[in-house]
């Protein structure tokens, strides 16, 4: 009895031999831009899967990072006066400029990078307005978004919504700045409108795991040719 149960043992373990060879043989006679073109898909599914969309959460009308690399877009204006967008970094002030859109030259599509944004801070845009149509012509005013007290006047200048995505802005978080002071014109928000969306950056473990196991690979199959180049001499 102990005897049949070590040949079917030994039995077992010559077939699985036996798969593996083959199996081996198998990926040995694989071209070489088949396993190129596994190593590139290998790749390509990688980077794909770390990106997200519409990743940025809200708290009021202020717009929080959740640490990702942010493009603001220029998705359009309806509006009489001027007025000029900038990105402050955390900052509701002057400094940090990073000048985005002029509501009149811009083309809605037209984007500009601000870089990656660490996780909890505030993503602070001013809109500097020229009136340049009635009673106080050349009069300029900042205002921000986020918290009312920032602005002048006092007021919100800023509404948070979503942006469902079109043929040249993808789907992100929609800032939509009025530029009348004290809403003495409208309220309709959409004198200054910008989108903004978030990349993920895979986190350097992961690339350092992804770097190391393609080195591997590539490390094998070199070791595999080195072998087989061998058994030909
Ligand atoms: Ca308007
Ligand atoms: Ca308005």
């Amino acid at each position: 009895m102990e005897n049949k149960e070590d040949m079917n043992q030994i039995n077992d373990i010559k077939a699985t031999h036996r798969r593996n060879n083959m199996l081996g043989k198998a990926f040995r006679a694989l071209p070489t831009h088949v396993m190129s073109l596994s190593l590139l898909l290998l790749l390509f599914g990688a980077s794909t899967s770390l990106v997200k969309a519409d990743p940025i959460t809200t708290t009021g009308s202020n717009v929080v990072s959740i640490g990702e690399d942010y493009t603001v877009y220029f998705e359009g204006s309806e509006a009489a006066y001027t007025s000029v967008s900038v990105y402050t970094g955390n900052n509701p002030d002057a400094a940090g400029n990073l000048t985005l859109f002029n509501n009149f030259t811009a083309t809605p599509g037209q984007s500009v990078n601000i870089g990656f944004v660490p996780a909890g801070q505030e993503l602070v845009f001013r809109l500097n307005v020229t009136e340049t149509v009635g009673p106080n012509v050349g009069t300029m005013r900042s205002y921000f978004s986020g918290d009312a007290a920032r602005n002048p006047d006092g007021f919100l200048h800023t509404q948070i919504t979503t942006f469902a995505g079109n043929s040249s802005i993808p789907r992100g978080l929609n800032v939509r700045f009025e530029d009348s002071f004290r809403y003495e014109i409208d309220t309709d928000f959409n004198d200054h409108r910008l989108v903004l969306t978030g990349t993920a950056i895979p986190e350097p473990t992961t690339m350092l795991l992804l770097g190391t196991g393609l080195a591997g690979i590539a490390a094998k199959m070199r070791r595999r040719k080195n072998d087989k180049n061998e058994e030909k001499v």
